[in-house]
């Protein structure tokens, strides 16, 4: 096949549509799209169990939580759209080590780790990843993504909001939950680079975009720019 304009490549990443039909795009998109809908799904549950915590917030936990569902129903829809059998043990082992995370905070209250693991790390994550996967999707999970994505910003800023309200008595615990987080995000980045270059996306658009979403969140919260720059989150571009 002739090479058009669109074939160019930056940064390794191939520009323009991948071809949805080739065994590679759909092992790696077997993977990807477990990632995603294991993503959603613990989400959901996340939710659900941050509204244990704070009994005054969980209808609107309850509602975020049936959110994520539907997410999680398209996208399992967009595998099947393209006939591709999601590796969901895969995707629980990806997820393990911010899910065991998530579960220590919960069982010893801690509302506001638990709050930036969901809300603020995983939710920039999805941001990100969903921003830099619409324009490279096949047709029918475009439409599904872009509908997510508008969601996801809800999930943010609820997360957001909580936190900036309760910044004082919070600010430590979100700084160690930062610290002991980023190096799991980092390492889920570069878990599904590989991947996501099948697909046509980026890691460095990934982590640009996780981290513009991710610290524009952390500065609502109350860091400065001085605290945005010890606690790190730059570090993980490097
Ligand atoms: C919470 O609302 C969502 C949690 C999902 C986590 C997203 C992980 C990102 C994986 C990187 C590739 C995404 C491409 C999308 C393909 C269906
Ligand atoms: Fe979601
Ligand atoms: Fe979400």
């Amino acid at each position: 096949m002739a090479a058009s304009v669109l074939d160019s490549c930056v940064d390794g990443i191939p520009e323009g549509l991948p071809d949805f039909t080739t065994d590679a795009y759909r092992s790696a998109y077997s993977r990807i799209n477990a990632i995603v809908i294991e993503g959603e799904q613990e989400a959901h549950d996340n939710y659900m169990a941050i509204g244990t915590l704070l009994p005054d917030e969980a209808e609107p936990l309850a509602q975020l939580a049936r959110m994520e569902l539907r997410h999680m129903k398209g996208f399992q829809s967009c595998a099947r759209n393209l006939s591709v059998e999601p590796d969901m043990p895969f995707a629980q082992t990806f997820f393990a080590p911010l899910h065991a995370n998530f579960q220590a905070a919960l069982a010893d209250n801690r509302v506001a780790t638990c709050l930036v693991i969901q809300a603020l790390m995983i939710e920039a994550f999805a941001i990100a990843a969903y921003h830099i996967y619409i324009p490279v999707a096949d047709p029918f999970a475009r439409r599904i993504t872009e509908a997510v994505v508008k969601d996801e910003y809800t999930h943010l800023n609820y997360g957001q909001a909580w936190l900036k309200a309760h910044f004082e008595e919070c600010r430590d615990e979100i700084e160690v939950a930062n610290k002991v987080n980023l190096p799991i995000i980092r390492s889920m980045l570069e878990q599904v680079a590989d991947d996501a270059a099948v697909l046509h996306m980026g890691k460095e658009d990934l982590i640009e975009d996780f981290l513009i979403a991710y610290q524009e969140a952390l500065a609502d919260v109350g860091f400065t720019t001085r605290d945005l720059a010890r606690l790190g989150a730059a570090a993980l571009a490097g």
